[in-house]
C-alpha cells in the first residue's frame, strides 16, 4: 500500500517471458502505474506490453521506439513523457525481475525526505543473489571507482532501481546528457547531486535474472569507465 502516485518507466529489450510477471505484481500495488518503454524487441515484447495494458486500463503505457536503441536513450524518452504525468514519485526498474517488487513501497515511502531514493546492494541490508563471482566483482569495483572519481555519496550508483519525486528528476537537463548504458544511471546521480537535491539509500536484494539476457557488453563497460572522468571535467568548466 502506498499513498503517493507513482509512475514506474521500465525499459525492455527482449524481455517477453520476464515482463508479464513484473507487471502483474506491480499491478498489486494501489496507487502505481507503468510505462514500459520497449527498443522495437524482436521477441514481441512491445505486444506483450500492449496486451498488459488492455488488461489494465489507464494504468500501463507504453511506448514504442523505432529511432536509434540504447537504455539511455529509452529513459530520455520515458522520462520526458512521465514527468508531464500528475504523480508525485517516478521509478526507475528493470524489467527482468531484479528488481523485487515487493520492496517498491519501501523506495515510495523514503521519497517523503529524499528527492532521489536508490535501490541499494552496497549499504547494510542490501544483498545480491545468483551473482557469479566475476559479476560481484565488477560491480563492486565499478561503484568504488565511481565514488572515488565523482566522490558521490551513494554506496549503490549503478542500480536502476530508483524512485524520484517529480519535481527533482523534472530539473534534469536531460539534453545535455551524453551516456547512453549503465552511465547514464550515473549521469543522472551525479547531475541531481550537482543541482542539490537529496539522494537517500534504502537496501534492496538484487536476484540476477532466470530468464532471457543480460546486455551488459564491453562498450557500455569502457563508457563506464571514462564517464566518472567526464562528469568531473564538465563540472570544473
Ligand atoms: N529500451 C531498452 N531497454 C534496455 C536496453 N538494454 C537493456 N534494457 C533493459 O534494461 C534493463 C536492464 O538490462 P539488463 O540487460 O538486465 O542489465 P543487467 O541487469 O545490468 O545485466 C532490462 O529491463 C532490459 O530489458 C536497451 O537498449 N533499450
Ligand atoms: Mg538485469
Amino acid at each position: 500500500m502506498t499513498d503517493r502516485a507513482t509512475l514506474v518507466i521500465v525499459p525492455t529489450f527482449n524481455e517477453r517471458e520476464n515482463l508479464p510477471v513484473l507487471v502483474n505484481a506491480l499491478m498489486q500495488h494501489q496507487n502505481v502505474a507503468v510505462m514500459v518503454v520497449d527498443d522495437a524487441s524482436p521477441d514481441g515484447t512491445g505486444d506483450v506490453a500492449d496486451a498488459l495494458a488492455r488488461g489494465y486500463p489507464g494504468r500501463i503505457q507504453v511506448v514504442h521506439r523505432t529511432d536509434r536503441p540504447g537504455l539511455g536513450r529509452s529513459y530520455i524518452d520515458g522520462i520526458r513523457r512521465a514527468i508531464a504525468e500528475p504523480v508525485e514519485v517516478i521509478g526507475q526498474m528493470d524489467a527482468d525481475l531484479s528488481h523485487d517488487p515487493a520492496q517498491l513501497p519501501r523506495l515510495i515511502a523514503a521519497t517523503a525526505d529524499a528527492d532521489v531514493v536508490i535501490g541499494s546492494r552496497y549499504i547494510p541490508g542490501g544483498a545480491i543473489a545468483n551473482w557469479p563471482r566475476r559479476r560481484r566483482m565488477l560491480s563492486r569495483f565499478a561503484n568504488t571507482y565511481i565514488r572515488v572519481v565523482t566522490r558521490l555519496d551513494a554506496r549503490d550508483c549503478t542500480s536502476g532501481y530508483r524512485c524520484w519525486r517529480r519535481e527533482a528528476l523534472a530539473s534534469l537537463p536531460l539534453d545535455r546528457f551524453r551516456s547512453d548504458g549503465y552511465s547514464f544511471l550515473v549521469e543522472m546521480l551525479y547531475v541531481a547531486a550537482g543541482l542539490g537535491w537529496r539522494t537517500a539509500e534504502v537496501p534492496i536484494t538484487f536476484v540476477e535474472r532466470r530468464v532471457g539476457q543480460s546486455k551488459l557488453s564491453a562498450a557500455v563497460l569502457v563508457e563506464s569507465m571514462l564517464t566518472p572522468w567526464r562528469l568531473v571535467a564538465m563540472r570544473r568548466r
